[in-house]
């Protein structure tokens, strides 16, 4: 370990493991007369850095080793039982305006951000070590790729930036070579302070390329290259740069002719990235020769390229993935990501020590998340937002596709929604301004992901309403401004794979299955495929959709298929006031949009 005194970090830097980069030197400088940490260590992102991290989280129990055998180098980590989930109401947009952050974020002046922030920073390392974490969102080589540096007191986030990132002595030297051409890194200072809800912030200075995070260390309240970095602030800077950093997935599917389409798409927190992403055909379409590789699982950063067509990069190196639900029925290509080199967090354990979580088909639990014994009655063994973090490198699936510098061309966006009733299985926008309006309405039923009520439908534009680092108006403002004059935009789609019969049970089959609704929306965009049209958007028949092999009863057929439109009628109201709450930013051609429908749905 490569561990220096705070004290003496300034007076000759690059000797110390410090950079070459001036502001960073100084920003790191600050920071330790700040928190005031006993040891200050520079992460280089070795293989020796990480056994020996590893082992000091051992030691103090910070991780506990899994069984060796069935999950080689794999750990469980227990956070604290009141710091599961990413905690909206705590997470606040700074921006010198409050319009700027909109009211879809909590806002707060950024000085008094700042103020309120640091005096729960101050001193809080003391007997701790300041980790510092240079990382690379995106492949190291591409144009598309931002860079941060992560200080955290956190040895568990460092082992997560880790495989989440491309982080250490690379990055690093990326961020030293833009400094030098005057360019910035994004600064994100995490302390997991007391763990007390009462003392804990999820602060986002856009203006200022800074994030600072205190009192949690769970997923995206901590691992600040996800959702604080590559969404919130990168959500900003795309708008003034003329690209997009969205809450989707990429995959790619490859059809028996050998053609392969890209498709991003954006689902709520918990309502089915990952598993469309890491898709497996079914057996039929097997046969035939059909593939799906895997680009990315959460966050997709997009931009024109000189063709017109928007090209599409993960910024991710990893997954941290909804460990409930998966199982070798449901995700096969997860659960063979996750057999090793792999630390879970808030899962179950069994008796032998394997990780277990509800809906695994294998294992007894014996152990719940909380270190208890597994009382079904008292709360289920894995935590329902317990996670998993893994390499992106170690999935079956995962796309070669996913490491080109240039990105990958997509040809269809996908949103998509948890709607127990009217949203049909699929529908395709009419054209690029319907298909923003159809992503700003988005609305789904809330989840675990976040501290909250469970179930409870709300509006959450394009996957976004978390994760928009700058007011919602002028965030659709922004989608709109893509179609230009020489653009090739990928077409639009809605997906709800969550629609439920009257027996309250999904009529969709779902997973594998939803590569059928993938082939309709190929097809579509290659102009071959039928649909009937409707005041909300084209909608396939059940004939236009090849259902070999599913067998789906009339009510099924009607509800995955049909078009409610008194249903619709009401749903368009709702849209027509949400978008009033965002006042007169909201873009002109959307109210328009809005309208139309709403007319024809009246007719
Ligand atoms: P974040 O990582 O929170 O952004 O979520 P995600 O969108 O990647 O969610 P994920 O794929 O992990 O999905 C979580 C939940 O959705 C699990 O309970 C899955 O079982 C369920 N799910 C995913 N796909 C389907 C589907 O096609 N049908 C049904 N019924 N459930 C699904
Ligand atoms: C989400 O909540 O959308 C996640 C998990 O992907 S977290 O990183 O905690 O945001
Ligand atoms: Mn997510």
């Amino acid at each position: 370990m490569n561990a220096i005194a705070a004290a003496s970090t300034a007076s000759d830097p690059h000797k110390q493991g410090a950079s070459r980069h001036a502001g960073l030197n100084a920003w790191v400088a600050e920071v330790a007369r700040l928190t005031q940490p006993d040891a200050i260590h520079w992460c280089d992102g070795s293989d020796a850095e990480n056994a020996a991290l590893v082992a000091k989280m051992e030691a103090d129990g910070t991780l506990i080793r899994l069984n060796e055998e069935t999950h080689p180098n794999s750990w469980l980590h227990r956070s604290h039982p009141d710091d599961v989930a990413r905690v909206e109401h705590l997470t606040f947009v700074c921006t010198s305006h409050a319009d700027d952050a909109g009211p879809n974020n909590h806002w707060m002046a950024p000085e008094e951000g700042h103020a309120q922030i640091d005096a729960l920073f101050e001193g809080c390392m003391r007997g701790r070590t300041l980790y510092v974490i240079p990382y690379c969102m995106g492949p190291i080589d591409s144009p598309l790729s931002r860079c941060g540096v992560e200080i955290t007191d956190s040895p568990y986030v460092v082992a997560n930036m880790r495989i989440m990132t491309r982080m250490g002595a690379a990055a690093l030297a990326r961020i030293e070579r833009e400094g030098e051409a005057g360019g910035s890194f994004v600064k994100g200072l995490h302390s997991i302070g007391e763990l007390d809800p009462n003392r804990r912030f999820i602060m986002h200075f856009p203006e200022e390329l800074t994030i600072k995070s205190y009192g949690s260390g769970y997923g995206g309240n901590a691992l600040l290259g996800k959702k604080c970095h590559a969404l919130r602030i990168a959500s900003y800077q795309a708008r003034s740069e003329g690209w997009l950093a969205e809450h989707m997935l990429i995959l790619g599917v490859e059809n028996p002719q050998g053609e392969t389409h890209y498709i991003a798409a954006a689902f709520p927190s918990a309502c089915g990235k990952t598993n469309l992403a890491m898709l497996i055909p079914p057996e039929g379409y097997l046969k035939d020769g059909w593939k799906v590789t895997t680009v990315g699982d959460d966050i997709c950063w997009m931009r024109p390229g000189a063709d017109g067509r928007l090209y599409a990069i993960n910024p991710e190196a990893g997954f941290f993935g909804v460990a409930p639900g998966t199982s070798i029925n449901s995700n096969p290509n997860a659960l063979k990501t996750i057999q090793k080199n792999t630390i879970f967090t808030n899962v179950g354990v069994t008796a032998d020590n394997q990780p277990w979580w509800e809906g695994l088909q294998s294992g007894t639990p014996v152990t719940d998340w909380r270190g208890e014994p597994y009382d079904a009655a008292k709360r289920p063994a894995a935590h329902p937002n317990s996670r998993f973090t893994v390499s992106a490198k170690q999935c079956p699936s995962y796309s070669p596709m996913a490491e080109d510098p240039q990105g990958v061309p997509i040809s269809a966006i996908v949103f998509g929604g948890r709607r127990a009733s009217l949203v049909p299985l699929v529908f395709e926008a009419r054209d690029w301004t319907h298909g923003v309006l159809v992503g700003a309405a988005m609305g789904s039923e809330t989840t675990a992901a976040a501290t909250g009520a469970v179930g409870v439908m709300r509006r959450d534009p394009m996957a976004m309403k978390p994760f928009c680092g700058y007011n919602f108006a002028d965030y659709f403002n922004h989608w709109l401004s893509f179609d230009q004059a020489g653009a090739k935009l990928p077409k639009i789609f809605h997906v709800n794979w969550f629609r439920k019969g009257d027996d309250g049970k999904f009529l969709w089959p779902g997973f594998g299955d939803n590569l059928r609704v993938l082939e309709w929306m190929i097809e579509r965009v290659k102009g071959t495929a039928g649909a009937v049209d409707t005041p909300i958007g084209a909608l396939p028949r059940a004939e236009d959709i090849n259902l070999d092999g599913v067998s789906l009863g009339e009510e099924a057929r009607d509800k995955l298929f049909g078009f409610d439109r008194d249903g619709w009628r009401a749903e368009f109201a709702s849209i027509g006031h949400y978008l009033e709450e965002y006042g007169p930013r909201i873009p002109q051609a959307l109210i328009d949009e809005q309208q139309r429908i709403a007319a024809q749905l009246d007719a």
